[in-house]
């Protein structure tokens, strides 16, 4: 009997540690974006009052065992719904010749993300330098952190980001995308959200 006793509170102590480890110990290798299941999405507000909803068709990225996170658009998959559009995004605005890509760099902390149990999210500081046409500026925001599977996860911003196009020496290229389009205003203030998707490497 004693010895029935003390095994099922050795079970059950057993079986309490089981539910509470976290689903993975640390990110065990590296993580690379699944781009089909990831987006990013920007607006822009024309003439003070018109605003549309803009993305990039091609991102890839990845994130190290030691939380190095990385993020790469590609600025010629712009897609704004309209082909001349997006011509002049590239070719006036972005300037895909010479600048094909903007790129984020973040360092994350392995701890918390690795302690998520599957189901489970965390919100974050993040601290990130994003690389856009030449310049580099920090961005400071806070991103959700969500282990939907044992080897997959899902960040996406809690608020938009905002970008200052005049940071990124963007202001020349939308004062032309102004004129192509006979508009009286296009704002350089542009809110960024995205939703992407990590998997670890087997
Ligand atoms: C686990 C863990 C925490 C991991 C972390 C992983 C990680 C690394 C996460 C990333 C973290 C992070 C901090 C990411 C930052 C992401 C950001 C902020 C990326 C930036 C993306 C980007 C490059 C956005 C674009 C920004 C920008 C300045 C866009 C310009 C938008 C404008 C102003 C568009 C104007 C459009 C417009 C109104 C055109 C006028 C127009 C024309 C010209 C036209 O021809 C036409 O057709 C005839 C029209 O229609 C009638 C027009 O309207």
């Amino acid at each position: 009997m004693r010895v029935i006793i003390r095994n099922s509170i050795l079970s059950g102590g057993l079986l309490l540690a089981a539910c509470t480890q976290p689903a993975e110990e640390p990110l065990e290798g590296a993580w690379t974006l699944n781009e089909a299941e990831s987006r990013l999405a920007f607006t822009s507000v024309k003439a003070g009052e018109i605003a549309e909803a803009h993305g990039f068709g091609s991102l890839s990225g990845s994130i190290s065992a030691d939380g190095a996170a990385s993020l790469v658009i590609d600025l010629a998959s712009v897609a704004t719904n309209i082909d001349i559009r997006d011509e002049r995004m590239r070719e006036v605005l972005f300037e895909t010749g010479v600048y094909p890509s903007a790129s984020v760099a973040a360092q994350i902390d392995p701890a918390s993300f690795a302690g998520l149990a599957i189901g489970e999210s965390n919100v974050q500081p993040v601290s990130a330098t994003l690389d856009l046409h030449g310049v580099q500026a920090p961005v400071e925001t806070e991103l959700s952190v969500t282990r939907i599977a044992a080897g997959k996860v899902k960040v996406e911003t809690t608020a938009p980001i905002i970008v200052d196009a005049g940071t990124y020496g963007l202001t020349e290229g939308i004062a032309k995308l102004q004129e192509l389009a006979s508009l009286p205003g296009i704002t350089s203030q542009v809110p960024v959200n995205f939703s992407l998707v990590f998997e670890r490497q087997p």
